[in-house]
């Protein structure tokens, strides 16, 4: 990782704050990005079949993966990237804490078949408060205008949770009631080099359209909350209500 006076880089803090995602170029060296490619490639081929549904979710073919769930859980080469001291370091002032791995997961986003992800808040999935949860998404391969990048509202964490509704999507089962009214092009379009990350917060709002190119889009996920989080009840139970109409959520 190569951040300007990480760890606690101030322009990044201020960034994160202010418009509820930041860009973190070379967040990931190649060899990194290397090590972790080789490592979901092997996992999907030898361990995965063994694992329980809640490992991943399927695109509409049945058989690509859409996404990995609980890497964090089955695989320890993840668990150990997501426990990294520096990482740690990094995440600790955006979450006001010490910084808890919640997940590790992707968003593969598969050549020619990557499904789009609906307008959405993370919270509404991990249902904390207060609301000191992010995502750390890794651009394994090129996020470019063409393959399905993740599209953020800026400043949209800072209008507390909207309505939600079961989007009835595999993978992402809730989604926003209604659709923002920012246009895309006012949109921050999150277009990375392998390695690089963006930083969201949980309420910011977010989606992606499918891949129709013949170039894969695979995102590696860090989850973390601060360790003062708690679960929300009433998150909760719109959360439990939308993923069991298409589980796994
Ligand atoms: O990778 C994508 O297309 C969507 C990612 C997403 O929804 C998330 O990071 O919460």
């Amino acid at each position: 990782m190569n951040i300007p006076h990480h760890p606690g880089s101030a322009a990044l803090v201020a960034g994160y704050e202010t418009d509820g995602v930041v860009r973190v170029p070379g967040f990931l060296q190649p060899d990194e990005v290397a090590a972790a490619r080789a490592e979901l490639d092997r996992y999907i081929r030898e361990d995965l079949p063994s694992l329980p549904p809640d490992a991943r979710t399927l695109e509409k073919d049945d058989h690509t993966v859409r996404n990995l769930w609980r890497l964090e859980k089955y695989n320890e080469f993840f668990r150990a990237l997501g426990g990294r001291r520096d990482i740690l370091a990094l995440i600790a002032p955006l979450v006001n804490g010490d910084p808890v791995l919640c997940a590790v997961e992707t968003f593969n986003k598969p050549a020619l078949i990557g499904s789009g992800v609906p307008p959405h808040q993370d919270n509404a999935y991990f249902c904390q408060t207060p609301p000191d949860m992010l995502t750390v998404w890794i651009a394994i391969d090129a996020v470019t205008e063409a393959n399905g990048p993740v599209f953020f509202i800026k400043g949209s964490h800072l209008e507390g949770m909207r309505p939600t509704r079961p989007s009835g999507v595999r993978g992402n089962s809730i989604g926003l009631a209604e659709s923002p009214a920012v246009p895309l092009p006012e949109q921050y379009c999150g277009l990375l080099q392998p390695g690089d990350a963006t930083i969201h917060h949980c309420q910011t709002t977010h989606h992606s359209a499918p891949n129709t190119t013949p170039h894969s889009r695979l995102g590696l996920l860090l989850v973390y909350r601060g360790s003062h989080t708690r679960t929300d009840p009433a998150l909760q139970a719109a959360y439990s209500a939308a993923a069991a109409a298409t589980p796994p959520a």
